[in-house]
């Protein structure tokens, strides 16, 4: 079945639907049992007389509860957590040059795509906001069969070898004698593991940053992380790396910020993502390709075939070649965001692998993986996981087959079925391994091209702002504060100073401790008789000492689409006020909710009656991303009095959010913390200090409030203007 075209309702995998139900649309339908007997009563059980035992030959009973009793079935061993999404991909820079893949050629075609976030190290009702790393993983659904491109929102990862994948993974889950704690990083096991291991510094240096907590999933970059192959028409191949590029930036929130979230709103990435689909503000990120021709493999300090690297964009730009478009919501969430089945080894004609340790151990996990969780080889029939393309081969049988291979041929080569199915030729798109050449021994070694685990660490941590490395300091004072073992943190320590010893330093004064004169290096993967300093990296033209694409200081800043942001108020506000900045941030796209003492409707001070979308009750200031205070006495009364209100703008502050006041409305922010901060400029003027804005013009307030919260946040009032929430 070919793509759907461009123009026509949104692509979709319409196989999914075969089996769906509509129990919206179910209209004058009977309840029957699973074997379509209909039933009269499925809220009483089978009982001996009113009063009397239940009956064993209850049959409508014992299905009803033995479906029930196994309606759960294993969560993935990693990123068991997760939301997922459909959408489409569309080309607008063919690929031809470099590779054969279909859907890499046509600009024409649009291909359905099915998109599942994650978090790695919690369980499946585990908070959104755990500092961790996130899945990505799209599944392309290509005329040409599936494409699975399986990453996270960092370019890198904590091993280069996939054996060491159990090990890195069991660190970081739950200690297991007591289960504790869940989706965090920070307790012994994990820092014991990373301090010995230190190929996972870079990663580390990623995990403690901001990118650890996204603000919301359509806010992350992505990334293939591997260095694969591209080969195109002519058999002539290049490496590539693959990165998703948010059109709405790249943004996070604080760290005390994620903690209180997830008490308020475990599922709030969740419930952004659905949010976001449902109100008609589709995801979308550009497609991206950084290109190394073949001849150049060994031109950089580091390994291409080292996953714990990165190529900088400043060396290598990425080429944006397409759009991706999130536009539906799951149906059901067991059927497609439970169900789906990624698999790093879902490849098609022009896409190939490398030899990365780390990617080559991923091909045996991911299927092995499917057969626990799924229960069997069949998970391809599954119909999310099902190509559009058509299947055919000689597989049969198993746990949960659903296709009925019809004839008595069930091999190749067979004449009983007239030879079918044919083996695709290389004219026929059948897909052919690139014919790298291999002349070795076999050995269990990392290469020493390896053995360089400090450099790309220490450049990640040079390119951050300001306030980024302050939230790393942060993260690893709270990381190692909680870790029990005193010689983790020392061993921690001695792994940081060689990635900066001002960050060392800074960790240490934290934690009490002081680093040792003479910190060995410690990198495991060495051999032991080796002097270290013999595997640093040889500089090469064009190293860098900062790249500054790896900020996210440097993001986009230049819109407010999606954005949420509360309007406090009470009975007696002014409804002119509220309504001119209400408009004005619906205008750019924004979501508004008006949050008072108590739900229904507020009195404006010229007697409107306004709806209230939410109670001071049931929100925080740390689900949204700025707040506007409207003027009018009562209003202004009534708020200043309500400590949830105080206590909202004081945590908004804290969080270098941007709060507006318009009016008499500068009153209540002189209840709060921060007062003394404010700009002591009361005349009419509008006056913005550090997201600040405070004025009698609602209309010029709105002006700047717009320009502040697409700054996202004024983190630069964060160290020296710190107050409590
Ligand atoms: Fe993995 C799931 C990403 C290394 C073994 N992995 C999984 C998912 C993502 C990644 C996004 C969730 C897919 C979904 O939403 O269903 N994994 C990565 C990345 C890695 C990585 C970016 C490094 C570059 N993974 C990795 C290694 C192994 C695995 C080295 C084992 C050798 N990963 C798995 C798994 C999972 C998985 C156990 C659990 C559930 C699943 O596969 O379907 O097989």
């Amino acid at each position: 079945m070919p793509n759907k075209k461009a123009g026509t309702e949104p692509a979709d995998n319409e196989k999914i639907k075969d089996l769906s139900i509509n129990t919206e649309t179910a209209d004058g339908q009977f309840m029957t049992t699973n074997h379509g007997v209909r039933i009269n009563d499925d809220q009483n059980s089978l009982k001996a007389g009113p009063r009397g035992a239940t009956l064993l030959e209850d049959f409508i009973f014992r299905e009803k509860m033995t479906h029930f009793d196994h309606e759960r079935i294993p969560e993935r061993i990693v990123h068991a957590r997760g939301s997922a999404a459909h959408g489409v991909f569309k080309l607008f820079k063919p690929l031809g040059e470099f590779t054969k893949a279909g859907f890499l050629n046509d600009t024409e075609i649009e291909t359905p795509v099915f998109v599942r976030f994650s978090t790695v190290a919690g369980s499946r009702g585990s908070s959104d906001l755990a500092r961790d790393v996130r899945g990505f993983a799209v599944k392309f659904y290509t005329q040409e069969g599936n494409f699975d491109l399986v990453g996270n929102n960092m370019p890198v990862f904590f091993i280069q070898d996939s054996i060491k994948f159990p090990d890195v993974i069991h660190a970081v889950k739950p200690e297991p004698h007591n289960e504790i704690p869940q989706a965090a990083s920070a307790h012994d096991t994990f820092w014991d593991f990373v301090s010995q291991n230190t190929e996972s510094t870079h990663m580390i240096m990623w995990a403690m940053s901001d990118r650890a907590l996204p603000r919301s999933f359509r806010m992350m970059e992505g990334f293939g992380v591997h260095t694969f192959r591209l080969v195109n028409a002519e058999g002539v191949a290049c490496f590539v790396k693959f990165h998703w590029k948010p059109l709405l930036g790249v943004h996070s929130v604080a760290w005390d910020e994620a903690q209180n979230i997830s008490g308020k709103d475990a599922d709030f990435h969740r419930r952004d993502l659905y949010d976001a689909i449902e109100n008609g503000d589709f995801p979308e990120w550009e497609f991206g390709v950084q290109i190394v021709p073949e001849e150049d493999e060994h031109k950089y300090e580091f390994d291409l075939l080292d996953p714990t690297k990165l190529i900088p964009e400043e060396l290598v730009p990425v080429m944006r070649i397409g759009k991706m478009t999130l536009n539906r919501n799951p149906d059901n969430f067991f059927a497609e965001t439970e169900q789906v089945a990624f698999h790093i080894g879902h490849i098609v004609p022009g896409i190939d692998f490398t030899n990365d340790p780390l990617l080559q151990g991923r091909l045996f996990s991911y299927t092995d993986t499917q057969l626990s969780r799924l229960g069997g080889p069949n998970f391809h029939e599954i119909p999310i996981n099902r190509p559009i393309a058509p299947v055919h081969n000689n597989q049969r049988d198993g746990i949960h087959r659903m296709t009925i291979n019809k004839g008595k041929s069930s091999y190749n080569p067979n004449t009983t079925g007239g030879g079918c199915p044919f083996q695709a030729g290389k004219m026929d798109g059948g897909f052919t391994s690139y014919a790298e050449k291999i002349d070795a021994n076999k050995i269990r070694e990392r290469s020493p091209s390896f053995f360089d685990h400090f450099s790309q660490a220490t450049l990640f941590f040079n390119s951050q702002s300001d306030p980024e490395k302050n939230h790393m300091v942060d993260a690893l004072r709270f990381e190692l504060g909680k870790v029990e073992t005193e010689a983790i943190r020392l061993r921690m320590l001695m792994v940081l100073n060689q990635v900066d010893k001002g960050l060392a330093a800074q960790v240490a004064y934290g934690l009490g401790m002081h680093i040792p004169e003479t910190p060995e290096l410690i990198n495991l993967s060495i051999p032991a008789d080796a002097d270290p300093l013999s595997y640093q990296p040889v500089k090469k033209e064009g190293s860098l000492t900062e790249s500054p694409a790896l900020s996210m200081a440097n993001t986009i800043k230049d819109s407010i689409r999606t954005r949420k942001i509360a309007i406090l108020a009470a009975d007696g506000v002014m409804e002119a006020e509220l309504t001119t900045v209400k408009n004005s941030l619906l205008a750019q796209g924004a979501m508004v909710d008006v949050i008072a003492p108590r739900l229904g409707t507020i009195t404006g001070a010229t007697s409107t009656q306004i709806t209230v979308d939410k109670s001071l009750l049931t929100v925080a200031s740390v689900l949204y991303d700025a707040v506007y205070v409207p003027g009018g006495a009562n209003s202004v009364a009534t708020l200043e009095a309500e400590a949830d209100a105080i206590h909202f703008l004081n945590e908004a502050y804290k969080h270098c959010k941007a709060i507006a006041a318009t009016g008499d409305a500068l009153q209540v922010l002189e209840a709060t913390y921060f007062a003394k901060k404010l700009p002591e400029d009361n005349s009419d003027a509008t006056v913005m200090r550090e997201g600040v804005i405070i004025g009698t013009d609602a209309g010029n307030v709105a002006k700047q409030f717009i320009a502040a919260i697409a700054q996202h946040r004024f983190w630069e009032r964060e160290k020296p203007r710190k107050i409590p929430a």
